[in-house]
């Protein structure tokens, strides 16, 4: 299928489409609108507070309202709250003239249609689902960021040449169903989707059986086949990072995404009574877990401070006071950005793991590995074009988060818009942008995508 040619790139965008307002809320934007051109009409059709109070109407789905008067969202993939989140943006964008399917890996599309629907569209989007101490803004942004701008293409009658698809990737995060990306992993042909079938949620429901309720549910809605070259990706998002609102600056071009390992390391030994059994003949697993997270910080160690080390979640069985435990299941989440460290250093877990024990046995198992993945030219170029096209301070920065773009990258030419959060903060009900901040990423995105679908 088609890639981005020369024919297509850098098109100028057509003349003559209607000049339209956003609603009054936006008639301010009109003031930013670029010297004529489809591109400024698209650009100004997009409506800071239909996106805002999108956004809002998502945040009540799985919301919830923390001690300190956060409003946090919990609503993991696949499961009733995922579906009424879908069902509300399958609406607006059936209202926008959006066409809607969905793909084997429950990929939900929403396809806006181009002069030209023989070619590859552009894509765009990202995930529905979040932590369970997620907030408002991750992943559900850059989806109804997405939709926005097919809103403004269908208010400023712009049809480009090449279909734009927005798409909210399944399972993302990997907090129900570990690891993530399973959604954009199948899509690009990364792992065969029965290498996921068999993960188990805390309830031990298994993903494949997760996955077949949620396309039972949506049997309504039409299908689509899994996978397709996409002309080119690019998702928008907030920042996860301190970066954007410390420098003052309203965009991030992104130039590609660290890369990330995930292990899970299972002890094994033997539980016994707290209270009679003497410690020098115990095969105690958390003394022995603790013996393992404390070499592999040593093995972790960066003095600047760039490499990511977490062990996130610690599981204990039985998990009573008075018995020694037998098992401990911990969980590792190593990243960086040089494939040079990512490699050796998580190559080397396993042994350090062994070698910390004392009593018990251990197993290491590699769960996700997503290695640093660089945006190269294209996608970044048409972003920071749009971000200065409209007046907005920009820079160029890697993303610290993994994203579904990571598994685009080897597909199409791919890249990512950063919007500022607020402290940087993500992953946490206090996650927060600003509405400005929202509306200045669709509207860049909106103009990127233009560009990068051919114009009119
Ligand atoms: O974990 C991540 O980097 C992403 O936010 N899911
Ligand atoms: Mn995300
Ligand atoms: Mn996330």
């Amino acid at each position: 299928m088609a890639r981005i040619g020369q024919a297509d790139a850098g098109r100028p965008v057509g003349k003559g489409a209607r000049m339209v307002h956003g609603p009054a809320e936006d008639r301010g934007v009109g003031d930013r609108r670029m010297a004529g051109g489809a591109a400024a009409d698209a650009v100004a059709a997009v409506s800071e507070g239909r996106l805002w109070d999108r956004l809002m109407a998502m945040a009540r789905i799985g919301g919830f309202t923390t001690e300190e008067g956060h409003e946090g969202v919990n609503r993991p993939c696949l499961t009733p709250l995922d579906r009424e989140a879908r069902r509300l943006l399958i609406g607006w964008a059936q209202a926008a003239g959006a066409s809607v399917s969905v793909d084997p890996a429950a990929n939900l599309f929403l396809r806006w249609e181009g002069t030209d629907p023989s070619l590859a569209p552009v894509l765009t989007g990202s995930h529905m689902d979040t932590q369970p101490q997620g907030g408002r803004f991750d992943g559900i942004y850059g989806v109804l960021a997405g939709l926005e701008a097919i809103e403004a293409l269908a208010a400023s009658g712009v049809r480009p040449r090449r279909p734009v698809e927005v798409v909210a990737w399944t399972n993302e995060e990997g907090g129900r169903f570990a690891p993530g990306c399973t959604g954009s992993m199948s899509f690009a042909g990364f792992k065969p989707m029965s290498a996921f079938d068999d993960i188990v949620d805390a309830e031990g429901v298994r993903y494949a059986d997760a996955l077949a309720a949620q396309l039972a549910e949506e049997a309504d809605l039409p299908r689509r086949p899994l996978g397709y070259v996409p002309h080119a990706y690019v998702e928008a998002h907030i920042e996860q990072g301190p970066r954007l609102e410390a420098e003052g600056q309203d965009i991030g071009v992104v130039t590609g995404i660290q890369g990330s390992r995930w292990f899970t390391v299972t002890v094994e030994g033997r539980t016994d009574h707290a209270g009679t059994t003497p410690l020098s003949l115990r095969k105690d697993a958390v003394q022995d877990a603790l013996r393992a997270i404390a070499a592999l910080n040593a093995l972790m160690h960066d003095p600047t401070d760039v490499l990511r080390f977490t062990v996130g979640s610690i599981a204990v069985e039985p998990g009573t006071s008075n018995s020694v435990a037998r098992r401990v299941v911990f969980t590792i989440d190593f990243r960086h950005p040089d494939e040079a460290v990512l490699r050796p250093r998580g190559d080397a877990i396993a042994g350090v793991v062994q070698a910390a024990l004392k009593a018990c046995t251990a197993r290491v198992h590699e769960r996700f590995t997503a290695w640093p993945a660089d945006f190269g030219p294209t996608v970044p170029e048409a972003v920071a074009r749009a971000a200065a096209s409209q007046g907005l301070k920009a820079i160029r920065l890697p993303s610290g988060a993994f994203h579904d773009a990571q598994f685009l990258v080897p597909v199409c030419p791919t890249g990512m818009i950063f919007i500022p959060c607020r402290g940087g903060v993500s992953h946490h009900p206090s996650e927060y942008a600003e509405p400005r901040a929202c509306a200045n990423g669709a509207r860049v995105l909106t103009e990127a995508v233009l560009e990068l679908a051919g114009g009119p």
